[in-house]
C-alpha cells in the first residue's frame, strides 16, 4: 500500500483528510469528464482546508491519495477493474489496476485511519433481489468500517426501502442532513423517513457518542442534491424504468449491473443525469470536508 506523503503527514498531525472513491471515476462517469470531476473534487476538499485522498489500485499497488497522473489513468484506460473489498487481493496479486467502490474504499479508509469518506451514491439492495439475491457489498462493509460516509442516499434503480431495512439490520445509522426524507440521488424525494440532523456539529457529536459506545459500524450521512440541481422524481422514475427494462433484456448481471444502469440513465437523460451527479458529489465533498474539520478539532 502506498499512502501519498501529504495524506500520511495529515493523518499523523490530525489534519482533516477526506477519502474519495474511484469507481465513480472509472465506471460511473464517461471520460474525460470523469477525470475533470475527480480533480475538481480534490480541489474542493483542499479549498475547504482538508487533504483529499482518492483511493484505488494502480498496477498492483493499493494507493491512498492517487496522483493526478494516476487519476487520469484510472479514468481513461479500458480494463480497469471494478473492485469491491474481496477483489483487492486479486487485483494486487495480478499487478492490475482497479477502481475502488464504496465497499473497498470504506475498507481502506478505515484501515489507514481516515474517518470521513465522500461519494455520490452507495450501492444497495437491488429491486430484483428475490431472483438475484443482489445486495451491494457496500452495505456489509459499512457495518464494519468505523467511519462517516457522506452520500446523496442511493439511486432509485435500487429498492430503497429494502436498502434502508438492510442498513438497519447491519447497524448502520442513517442521518438525513437537513431532511427527514432519505434522498434518492437525482431527486431529494423517496418517501422514506430517516432521522434528520441540522448541523455538522450534531453529526460530529453523534459520531463521537457512537465511538464512545464502541459501536463499530459506519454513520451514513444522506445529503440531498441541492434543490437547484434536483431532477423531478417522475422524470427520474421514467429513465430508471426504461434502463431496468434494457438491463434485463441485455441479460446484464453481477457487478456490471450498476455501471450499466448508470450509463443507460445518462443516455436516456441526454446528459442531465451526469450534470446532476456532478453537482451532488461536489456538495457531498463540501459537507464531508466540514465534518472532517469539526472531527479533527
Ligand atoms: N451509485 C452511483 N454511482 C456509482 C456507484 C453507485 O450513483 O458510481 C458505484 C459506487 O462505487 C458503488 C458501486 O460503491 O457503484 C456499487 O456497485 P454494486 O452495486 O455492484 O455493489
Ligand atoms: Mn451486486
Amino acid at each position: 500500500m502506498r499512502i501519498r506523503k501529504d495524506v500520511e503527514d495529515a493523518l499523523e498531525k490530525g489534519v482533516p483528510v477526506v477519502s474519495l472513491e474511484s469507481t465513480i471515476i472509472a465506471h460511473g462517469m464517461p471520460y474525460p469528464q470523469n477525470v475533470e470531476v475527480a480533480l475538481e473534487l480534490e480541489r474542493v476538499a483542499r479549498e475547504m482546508g482538508c487533504i483529499p485522498a482518492t483511493v484505488g489500485v494502480v498496477n498492483g499497488e493499493v494507493v491512498v491519495g492517487m496522483t493526478e497522473q494516476e487519476i487520469e489513468l484510472i479514468g481513461r484506460e479500458d480494463g480497469v477493474l471494478k473492485l469491491s473489498t474481496r477483489d483487492i487481493p486479486l487485483c494486487v496479486a495480478k499487478g492490475l489496476s482497479g477502481a475502488t467502490t464504496v465497499s473497498a474504499t470504506s475498507f481502506i479508509a478505515h484501515k489507514v485511519g481516515i474517518v470521513v469518506f465522500a461519494t455520490g451514491g452507495i450501492g444497495g439492495v437491488h429491486r430484483d433481489f428475490g431472483e438475484t439475491v443482489d445486495v451491494s457489498r457496500d452495505l456489509e462493509e459499512l457495518s464494519y468500517a468505523d467511519i462517516v460516509v457522506v452520500s446523496s442516499g442511493a439511486k432509485s434503480v435500487l429498492d430503497l426501502r429494502k436498502t434502508i431495512e438492510y442498513l438497519e439490520t447491519k447497524g448502520v445509522l442513517v442521518l438525513g442532513f437537513r431532511t427527514s426524507e432519505f434522498p434518492a440521488f437525482y431527486t431529494r424525494r423517496s418517501g422514506i423517513t430517516v432521522p434528520s440532523v441540522d448541523s455538522v456539529e450534531d453529526i460530529a457529536k453523534i459520531y463521537r457518542e457512537k465511538k464512545e459506545l464502541s459501536i463499530t459500524s459506519a454513520v451514513l450521512v444522506a445529503n440531498p442534491i441541492p434543490v437547484e440541481h434536483e431532477i423531478p422524481k417522475d422524470t427520474v422514475d421514467e429513465w430508471i424504468e426504461a434502463a431496468l427494462t434494457e438491463c434485463k433484456r441485455d441479460g446484464v448481471s453481477g457487478k456490471d449491473v450498476t455501471p450499466y444502469l448508470l450509463s443507460k440513465v445518462e443516455e436516456l437523460s441526454a446528459g442531465k443525469s451526469l450534470e446532476a451527479n456532478i453537482h451532488l458529489v461536489k456538495s457531498n465533498v463540501r459537507l464531508a470536508s466540514e465534518i472532517a474539520m469539526v472531527l479533527s478539532r
